[in-house]
């Protein structure tokens, strides 16, 4: 069978491991085709410390971080690649805005229709039960970590510009 190469715009969704544990990812994927995202890539997969570390080196340094690692290292994720089903939306803004605010009480209180309110943890207000790519640059880089095969072909499927 021939394979298409999905070339519309992507961004990196992880099901984080308090969510995976907890049973709530089939939730989770069942309300995305109503939110307007259509799930083009899917793995499980559980991070290790160097692998995550990579993943939010943004936040080296901070003191949440050793936390974040224990966090996102503590059982299986699922990672999805996203598409938006409307032409021209800009995804990654898309699925940031579906997801809510990061913290769970602050997203309970000014979102309580986004994905974080839904299914983040009652209790610990940063386990926030899904991530989403912040910006179009990383979620390049996110696709390419998490779905490296996938990555190239669209890479090999890209019209070659020329910058002036
Ligand atoms: P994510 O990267 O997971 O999609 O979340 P985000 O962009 O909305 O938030 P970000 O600032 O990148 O923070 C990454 C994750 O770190 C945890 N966190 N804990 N204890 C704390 O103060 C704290 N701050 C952030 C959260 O799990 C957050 O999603
Ligand atoms: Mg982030």
């Amino acid at each position: 069978a021939e394979e298409t190469v999905e070339l519309r715009p992507l961004t990196v969704a992880l099901i984080k491991p308090d969510a995976v544990a907890d049973g709530k990812a089939d939730d989770i994927l069942a309300k995305l085709d109503d939110c307007g995202i259509d799930v083009v890539g899917k793995i499980e997969t559980t991070l290790s410390r160097e692998d995550a570390q990579t993943f939010y080196s943004q936040h080296q340094g901070t003191d949440f971080f050793l936390q974040l690692i224990d966090y996102m290292t503590s059982g299986p994720i699922i990672a999805l690649a996203l598409a938006a089903k409307k032409k021209g939306t800009d995804v990654v803004a898309q699925w940031r805005t579906l997801i809510g605010p990061k913290d769970v009480t602050i997203a309970k209180e000014e979102a309580p229709e986004s994905l974080r309110a839904q299914f983040g943890s009652k209790d610990e207000e940063f386990k926030n039960a899904l991530h989403g790519s912040d910006t179009s640059e990383h979620a390049a880089r996110e696709l390419a970590f998490f779905f490296p095969d996938f990555h190239k072909k669209r890479q090999a499927t890209q019209p070659k510009t020329t910058r002036v």
